[in-house]
């Protein structure tokens, strides 16, 4: 099939914490590679997403933070958006559900189905909370699981057996609003019959055999344990309303709003006053006078037209939605196109484990940031190179390290900076002539002009890494080439001038065929060489840059990243709660009710230096009295504490720690305890405590 445009979506992650490195490895790298790759080729495309601003998970938030829900997704949609742009992800619209446009667009697309008699409707009996007067949403509902007896499952699943549950499996349920036994109600919902229309999907999908084959595979898996009947409505007071008179206190269910945010995105877009979209792309791509193009409104173009390709860029825990559910909506709207390919991605771990955001077992964007500033195309980089296309895959600050130093640096930051430096010690930084070739440079030129087919046959096959890997090829022949010709050792200006110019046409290149991984370095690159932004089409070219063409200023693409920093990042993740335990009660930063600043800082946290630790005989549980110094301003204080199993006295002594000095003294027995030294759980139940990792001054305030 020959397409003629692409409409290429991101999933709309939820509006309810920060991006990670997870969400852009699994999503939104892929996406924008493959589509700024589109963009190269002179493609036309849109890139549609936005933030996913219904659901129970949004709930959830907010009454955890104390906040309404739509304070919860003012606050990370502009999080959210705001990381993406940073990071180049280059969408040509950053929408939110929760715009009208988008509330419009999903509530017409229910009504001509509900108008189409596609629902079935049903009454069913769902958990009622009495005292909070409303239905209760699955993760509202916590019980013993029948499987394991974990007493904190949850009302679609257990944490600690990962079985899947229904409220109505769990035992003993309680409502985690007001704490009290739910009761069963009666309730009517409006139904998507997927099992009568399993024929028509599994066509669909066998049509795509092409899929990857962990897309495809889980698919088959759905079908195969036959299709159910699923609500597409909530008793829920959150989400869209649902468009019918006998419906009050019922939204749209949200993986039936979310995925028709892509279209509401679209209308946007290309509306005639489309809102502040966030991406940069957005400033090229403009959008057709009055919003219209030839036999209907633009957005139309992108979503009903035959000769449009619809790709969905998600994660694999977004497969069936995608793959069978939306698609199954569209079906039965009638108008639609249907996805083509759906190229999901597995997860990514961090340091060998799964990325937590309750347990903050995460690298977190906007940290990123912070910590990294300008180095946006070395995690962009990273995350390509390990993106877990066909298994979960783990992200190491080593590897991180090891990637940026012996890759970034080594081989492509190196090669650019060796020819640039001959070119300016040799040929006053003009490009030199070329024309007198040896059979080598034939055969280098001929192998230039190989690589951006490589790449592309790479990114159309969905195999980012592999294309990766083929772009730092040309970088690793570039090298190589340098390093067998030692310009610098010739003397005859012709001949350098040759293996010069061979250099910069292949730097050149690079601009081009690196622009999709690494848009920063592509520009950075360019300005270098001096060059305005090429195309696709110029990559494979070895005339690109003109004999006598003034070059730019020769500058460090990238800079090797030193030990320390990695040990700080690896410190900082280690400092995360650890996990919680199996009996749920944990010491876990999930659990714990949002802090503000002012908050911490009513803590005065100093460093004390243990001068004496004596027995404690009188204490209930084994412990021992502290003296501990904490300088000039603070003076000696006591403490008690429950450490004897892991450090004797003598140990003790001469130790630097960390203790709160403003808490109200506390009386354990006979002994008046000052001070609060800080400890972490040690695995015999006692405390570890927390120590400086250098000698610092006693009395420093922690801040
Ligand atoms: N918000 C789930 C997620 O963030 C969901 C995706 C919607 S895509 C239409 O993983
Ligand atoms: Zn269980």
């Amino acid at each position: 099939m020959n397409f003629k445009r692409h409409t290429v979506t991101a999933a709309l992650p939820y509006a309810n914490g920060p991006v990670h490195i997870g969400h852009l490895a699994g999503c939104y790298i892929p996406a924008d590679i493959y589509v700024r790759y589109l963009r190269s080729k002179g493609e036309d495309v849109k890139f549609i997403c936005g933030s996913d601003e219904h659901g129970v998970p949004i709930t959830i938030k907010a009454k955890k933070e104390g906040i309404t829900p739509q304070q919860v997704v003012d606050k990370y949609h502009k999080m959210m958006g705001d990381s993406f742009r940073e990071f180049g992800i280059s969408f040509d619209i950053y929408s939110r559900t929760s715009n009208k446009i988008h509330h419009e667009t999903a509530q017409e697309f229910f009504k001509t189905l509900y108008d189409k008699k596609v629902f079935t409707e049903e009454v069913t009996e769902q958990y009622f909370d009495e005292k909070a007067n409303q239905f209760l949403a699955d993760r509202y509902i916590t019980g013993t699981c029948p499987k394991c007896a974990n007493e904190n499952a949850y009302g679609d699943q257990c944490e600690k057996c990962g079985s899947t549950l229904s409220p109505t499996d769990l035992i003993n349920p309680k409502s985690t609003l007001s704490g009290e036994k739910p009761v069963l109600r009666k309730t009517k919902n409006w139904f998507l019959p997927l099992d009568k229309m399993q024929p028509q999907i599994e066509k669909y999908i066998e049509s795509h055999k092409d899929w990857k084959v962990n897309v495809y595979g889980q698919c088959k898996s759905w079908l195969d344990q036959k299709l159910q009947p699923r609500a597409m409505t909530r008793d829920l007071d959150w989400g869209v309303k649902v468009p019918l008179k006998d419906a009050e206190g019922k939204v749209l269910y949200v993986w039936f709003d979310a995925p028709i945010g892509y279209i509401s995105a679209t209308k946007e877009l290309l509306s005639p006053t489309p809102t502040l979209p966030i991406g940069e792309g957005e400033k090229k791509q403009q959008v057709p006078p009055n919003g219209r193009d030839l036999g209907g409104a633009a957005w139309e173009l992108y979503w009903k037209s035959k000769d449009t390709r619809l790709v969905h860029f998600i994660g694999k825990d977004n497969i069936v939605f995608h793959c069978i559910i939306f698609p199954a909506m569209l079906m039965a709207h009638g108008d639609y196109i249907l996805a083509d390919n759906v190229p999901a991605n597995e997860f990514l771990n961090l340091e060998g484990e799964k990325i937590s955001t309750s347990r903050n077992w995460a690298v977190w964007l906007h940290e990123y940031l912070q910590e990294f500033p300008g180095k946006q195309d070395v995690l962009r980089y990273v995350l390509t190179s390990n993106a877990p296309e066909t298994k979960d895959n783990d992200f190491t600050w080593k590897d991180f390290q090891q990637k940026n130093n012996s890759e970034l640096v080594a081989i492509l930051g190196n090669f650019v900076n060796r020819t640039m430096v001959l070119t300016q010690k040799y040929f006053a930084n003009t490009v030199p002539p070329a024309d007198e070739f040896t059979r080598g440079d034939l055969l280098i030129l001929e192998e230039i002009t190989k690589y951006p087919q490589k790449v592309a046959a790479s990114v159309d096959a969905f195999k980012f890494r592999e294309a990766l890997a083929e772009m730092i090829n040309l970088a690793r022949t570039g090298n190589k080439y340098l390093a067998e010709n030692e310009p610098w050792k010739l003397t005859d200006k012709k001949r350098i001038g040759c293996i010069l110019n061979i250099c910069l046409q292949i730097s050149a290149n690079l601009a081009v065929v690196a622009e999709p991984f690494l848009p920063n370095t592509s520009v950075n690159l360019s300005a270098i060489l001096n060059i305005g932004k090429l195309n696709w089409r110029d990559a494979g070219r070895t005339d690109i840059l003109k004999t006598g063409h003034p070059l730019g200023i020769a500058k460090l693409l990238f800079e090797k990243i030193e030990d320390d920093i990695i040990e700080k990042q690896i410190q900082k993740l280690k400092s995360s709660p650890p996990p919680l335990s199996p009996s749920g009660g944990g010491h876990g930063g999930g659990n714990s009710p949002m802090a503000t600043i002012d908050d911490f800082k009513k803590l005065d946290i100093r460093v004390g230096k243990i001068i004496e630790a004596l027995d404690f005989p009188e204490a209930k549980k084994p412990a021992y009295k502290l003296k501990i110094d904490f300088g000039k301003e603070i003076g000696i204080k006591n403490s008690s504490a429950q450490i004897t199993k892991n450090y004797t006295k003598e140990q003790l002594k001469g130790k630097l720690v960390l203790a709160v000095v403003n808490f109200p003294p506390r009386k354990v027995g006979p002994f008046l305890s000052e001070v609060l030294t800080l400890g972490v759980p040690g695995d015999n139940n006692e405390t570890i405590l927390v120590e400086p990792g250098k000698d610092v001054e006693v009395g420093g305030k922690l801040s």
